[in-house]
C-alpha cells in the first residue's frame, strides 16, 4: 500500500507539473494567437499579445515596479488615421488578460485630456490590491489621440474631440470585448467601469449615453463640467484677490492666516462626529462663519481681517452671475484647505488654478455672465456627463458609486452633490436612488487621493462587485490611510456619515456607525 501511495503520488505530482506546463504553454500560444485573429470590428489592428510569467510596472508608475500576476497583454488600436493638421489619429488600447481569470472586465478610466495608454491594472478605488492581480481582466485607452495630459491640441480634430467627450470609450468597450471573450473562450459575466476626475467623468458618460455597456461603474472626483467647475475657481480667486495682497508665495492668505481658517473650521466641525480626530465627516453639518475669526476690538490675535473673512464667505459660498443665480456651487469647508503637500495644493493655498484656461492667481475681475455663456455653449459643453435620465441603466441593474474628496480643489464635492441629489430626485427619490448608486464623501482628501491628513485608501471595487453580483449594497466602505496610521473608519453613503458611539477604540471603525 505504501508503494502504491507514492506512486500516486509521484504520478500526481507529475501530472500537475505537465498540466501546468501545457497550461502555460497554452496561454502563451493562446495569447500569441490573438494577433493573427480575425475579430468582426472594423480597422482594428491588434500591435502585440504577448504572454507575460512576471512583468513589472516601471518602477515610476506606482512607487516600485508592481509585479503584475501572469497575463496575455494586448496592445493595438482602431479606426487609424490622419486627421486635422495632418496629425495621425486613433483609438490606441491595452488589455491585460490574467491567467486566473475572474469572468469580469474592467475598463480603466482616464486622467486629465488623456492622450497616452495608462498601464491597465485597475488600482483606482481597489485598496491594496489592483482589479487584475484579482482576476479581472483590465483595458486601457488614449481615448483617441496622443499627447501630453493637458494638451487640448487635438481638440481641432472633431473625431478626436468627439472620441474624448464620449464616444472613443465605447468603441474601444465594444472592440476590446470580444477580443477578452476569444482568449478565454467563454462570455464575460460582469463589466465594470472605475475612473477618478476625467475616469470619473467618463463613468458617469457610460450610465447616461450606454446604460447596457456596464454592470457597475465607480466615478471618483468626476469632471462633470470643466467650463463652469473652472468658472468657480476663477470666482474664488477674484474674490480673495481683491481684498488681499498676496504674500511671498502668492497666496492671499498666508500660511498663519491659513492656519486660523482651518483651526477655525476643526473648532466649529470636528466633533461635528463625535470625534476629536482633524476629519470632519458630518460635511452637512458643518456651518462654519469665517466672522468667527474675523479680527475686531475684542478679538485681536489668531485672527483675519473682517474683509478676508467677507471675502472667503462669498468666495465659498460659489460662483453667482448678475442675478444673483447659482452657477456653480460653493465649496464645503473642510481640513485641506491649507495643504501645501497634497499633488494638488489646498483650495486657499494655491491648489485652486484650473490646469486649462486663463490663469487666476492675478485675476481680479470676472465676468460670470459671458463666462456661463461659454462654459455652457453646446461646442464646449457636449463631454458634459450632466444628464439624468439613467431608467435604461437602472432596469438593466446598473449600480454606479460615486466618492469625493471634500478638500478637491479642482472640481467642487458639492457638484458631485448637487449632480446625485438632483439625478436622486428625478430617479424616483432619495430613498429610491440607494437602489442603485451611492455617493462617499472623503474628508480631508484632495483631487482623486492624497491631503495633509486623510483616509484616502478604501476599496469601492469589492463593494461594488458585491453590490453587482451578490445584490449586497454597500452600507460602509473602510477607509484607512497612510497619513493617519493604525487609524480606520467607515465611509457612509450619503446622506450618512460616520459617528462615533461614544466608546471604545477612537482609531477603530467598528466604534462607529453610520449616522444622518
Ligand atoms: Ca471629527
Amino acid at each position: 500500500m505504501i508503494k502504491l501511495n507514492k506512486l500516486f503520488c509521484i504520478t500526481t505530482l507529475l501530472s500537475t507539473i505537465a498540466c501546468w506546463s501545457s497550461s502555460a504553454l497554452a496561454n502563451s500560444s493562446s495569447c500569441a494567437a490573438l494577433k493573427t485573429t480575425k475579430f468582426a470590428t472594423p480597422n482594428l489592428i491588434i500591435d502585440s499579445a504577448e504572454f507575460f510569467t512576471n512583468r513589472k510596472t516601471p518602477n515610476s508608475q506606482f512607487g516600485l515596479g508592481q509585479e503584475l500576476p501572469p497575463h496575455c497583454r494586448v496592445t493595438g488600436e482602431i479606426d487609424k488615421r490622419v486627421g486635422a493638421n495632418e496629425k495621425n489619429y486613433g483609438l490606441k488600447f491595452q488589455i491585460n488578460l490574467p491567467e486566473n481569470w475572474s469572468g469580469r472586465y474592467l475598463f480603466q478610466g482616464g486622467g486629465g485630456l488623456n492622450g497616452s495608454v495608462g498601464e491597465a491594472l485597475g488600482n483606482n478605488a481597489s485598496g491594496d490590491k489592483s482589479a487584475l492581480e484579482r482576476g479581472f481582466a483590465v483595458v486601457s485607452t488614449d481615448s483617441g489621440h496622443q499627447g501630453e495630459i493637458f494638451d487640448g491640441s487635438f481638440m481641432a480634430d472633431q473625431e478626436a474631440a468627439l472620441n474624448f467627450f464620449f464616444l472613443g470609450n465605447m468603441r474601444v468597450t465594444l472592440a476590446t470585448k470580444p477580443i477578452v471573450e476569444t482568449y478565454y473562450k467563454k462570455d464575460i459575466k460582469k463589466s465594470y467601469f472605475v475612473g477618478c476626475s476625467t475616469g470619473g467623468r467618463e463613468g458617469m458618460i457610460m450610465s447616461q449615453r450606454y446604460p447596457y455597456l456596464f454592470d457597475g461603474i465607480i466615478s471618483g472626483a468626476p469632471a462633470i463640467r470643466t467650463g463652469l467647475s473652472n468658472l468657480g475657481l476663477r470666482w474664488l480667486n477674484v474674490q480673495m484677490n481683491q481684498v488681499a495682497k498676496k504674500d511671498q508665495a502668492g497666496l492671499p492668505l498666508p500660511t498663519e492666516e491659513l492656519k486660523i481658517v482651518v483651526d477655525g473650521i476643526l473648532q466649529a466641525c470636528d466633533n461635528l462626529d463625535g470625534a476629536n480626530d482633524g476629519l470632519i465627516f458630518n460635511v452637512k453639518g458643518c456651518h462654519f462663519d469665517p466672522m468667527s475669526i474675523a479680527c475686531s476690538k475684542k478679538n485681536t490675535s489668531n485672527c483675519i481681517a473682517p474683509e478676508k473673512a467677507q471675502a472667503l464667505i462669498k468666495a465659498v459660498s460659489g460662483t453667482k452671475n448678475s442675478r444673483g443665480q447659482q452657477v456653480y456651487p460653493g465649496y464645503a469647508y473642510d481640513t485641506g484647505w491649507d495643504d501645501n503637500m497634497g499633488w494638488t495644493r489646498g483650495l486657499l493655498a494655491g491648489g485652486a488654478t484650473p490646469p486649462v484656461g486663463p490663469p487666476v492667481a492675478q485675476m481680479k475681475s470676472l465676468d460670470v455672465d459671458q463666462g456661463f455663456i461659454d462654459a455652457t455653449n453646446l461646442n464646449n459643453s457636449i463631454g458634459d456627463a450632466t444628464s439624468y435620465n439613467l431608467s435604461s441603466f437602472i432596469a438593466h441593474g446598473g449600480k454606479h458609486i460615486f466618492y469625493h474628496g471634500v478638500s478637491d480643489p479642482w472640481f467642487s464635492a458639492l457638484d458631485t452633490l448637487e449632480y446625485y441629489q438632483t439625478m436622486a430626485s428625478q430617479n424616483g427619490g432619495s430613498e429610491n436612488v440607494q437602489n442603485f448608486s451611492r455617493l462617499f464623501l472623503v474628508p480631508g482628501m484632495g483631487h482623486c487621493a492624497g491631503g495633509v491628513q486623510t483616509l484616502d485608501n478604501f476599496d469601492m471595487l469589492t463593494a461594488l462587485v458585491n453590490w453587482v453580483e451578490n445584490q449586497q449594497a454597500p452600507d460602509q466602505v473602510i477607509a484607512t490611510g497612510k497619513t493617519m496610521p493604525g487609524v480606520s473608519r467607515p465611509l457612509c453613503p450619503y446622506p450618512l456619515h460616520p459617528q462615533y458611539k461614544g466608546s471604545g477604540d477612537i482609531n477603530d471603525a467598528t466604534n462607529f456607525s453610520c449616522q444622518e
